[in-house]
């Protein structure tokens, strides 16, 4: 049974490692989907529905310390309709955003995902500086970006928008397909493996959950119409969860995300300007702004028009964004640094790096 969830040696292997000693009726389990505070699991014997224990609650130190859909987590099962969560497995990877509003917690989007279907539909959704911000949360989470690109139906160009989206996200595959139409669905299907965990993420109304619906050959999920005017979805799909596509794949739908806001990235975002960088590598200057300094390979590109110059002002706007993210974070754990330290048991993610994304689902 959990194998069908992507249980393998070495998730056997973490849960060797990080077992908790205090209770013998624990076993793993993988959470499959959130309702607020209620997750619904999966473990050998089947599905149950599961809250964290008290003392988890308690030791919990920010809303990333709660489980996750794609999460394993040990579970002590109730009947045969319950459990209880005592503690979440380190995760291999993690797409975080940040929790609406003024407050600097975490929130994560999905966990221990394999593949980031970033998703972006070929109408007025189509948007190139949109899929840059995805990619760098993907590069981020740890887990590998695909860009898919929906309704390839609504455009005469599909081809050229998939060029130029190769263009700005060096190294990631870029796939247009239809489901209306039932277009490229081969594609995608050598991404779908037995046990390996894709999420799909993308605004509201991009065709996420109909892309599952495709993939599974079944409605599992409801799909709902845009508004006409501005192709806006309606944001139909309001929690996240986790289902097991016949071929073996396990595909995480997600609730349209409104607006992508970058808010704390390690160096793993210069990975979504990969080829920016390497430009970089031939300036004369090592410590070259790009600005204007004699010998500046990336201005040259400019120049020569093999570099974008829109994409350079994107990467100039985003480094400037993330520093001053950092520098309001600092000051924020300046403040907390005061107040009193918690042990937490809660592993923290061993993701390489994190990237958090402000976005609200309407
Ligand atoms: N023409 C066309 N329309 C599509 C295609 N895929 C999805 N749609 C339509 O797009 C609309 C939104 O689809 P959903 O699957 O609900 O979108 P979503 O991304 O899940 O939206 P949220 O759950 O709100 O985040 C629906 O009316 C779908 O029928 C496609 O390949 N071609
Ligand atoms: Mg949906
Ligand atoms: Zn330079």
């Amino acid at each position: 049974m959990l194998f069908v969830y992507g249980w393998n040696e070495r998730w056997q292997a973490a849960w060797e490692a990080n077992r908790p000693v205090n209770t013998t009726a624990a076993q793993p389990a993988r959470v499959t989907a959130q309702y607020s505070h209620t997750y619904k699991i999966v473990c050998e014997s089947g599905e149950r529905l599961a809250n964290v224990t008290g003392k988890f609650e308690h030791l919990a130190l920010t809303r990333g310390d709660f489980p996750a859909v794609g999460d394993w987590v040990s579970a002590e099962l109730l009947d045969d309709r319950h459990a209880v969560i005592h503690s979440v497995l380190p995760r291999q990877s993690a797409m975080t955003r940040k929790v609406a509003g003024q407050t600097n917690e975490e929130q994560i989007i999905a966990s221990n995902v394999d593949e980031l279907f970033i998703v972006n539909a070929l109408n007025q959704d189509f948007n190139l500086r949109k899929i840059e911000r995805y990619l760098i949360l993907a590069w981020e989470s740890g887990a590998r970006p695909v860009v898919v690109l929906t309704k390839a139906d609504l455009t005469e160009e599909a081809d050229l928008r998939v060029s130029e989206v190769e263009a700005i996200a060096p190294g990631v595959p870029v796939h247009a397909v239809s489901a209306l139409t039932n277009q490229g669905m081969e594609k995608l299907l050598p991404y779908l493996l037995p046990g390996q965990t894709i999420a799909v993420t993308g605004s509201s109304g991009t065709g996420k959950s109909t892309l599952l619906n495709w993939l599974s050959d079944a409605n599992i999920q409801r799909v709902q119409g845009i508004r006409e005017e501005d192709a806006r979805g309606r944001h139909t799909t309001t929690h996240r969860e986790l289902f097991v596509l016949p071929g073996g794949a396990l595909l995480v739908d997600t609730p349209g995300m409104r607006e992508l806001q970058l808010w704390d990235a390690d160096e793993g975002w210069k990975e979504a300007f990969s080829d920016i960088e390497e430009m970089a590598a031939g300036c004369r200057f090592r410590d070259c702004r790009h600005e204007r300094e004699a010998g500046c390979a990336v201005k040259a590109a400019i120049q020569q028009g093999t570099l974008d110059p829109k994409r350079l002002v994107n990467y100039f706007k985003t480094e400037r964004e993330l520093a001053r993210l950092a520098r309001k974070e600092k000051r924020t754990e300046q403040r907390k640094s005061v107040s009193a330290v918690k042990s937490s048991p809660h592993p923290r993610k061993s993701a390489r790096g994190k990237v958090r994304l402000a976005e609200e689902e309407e």
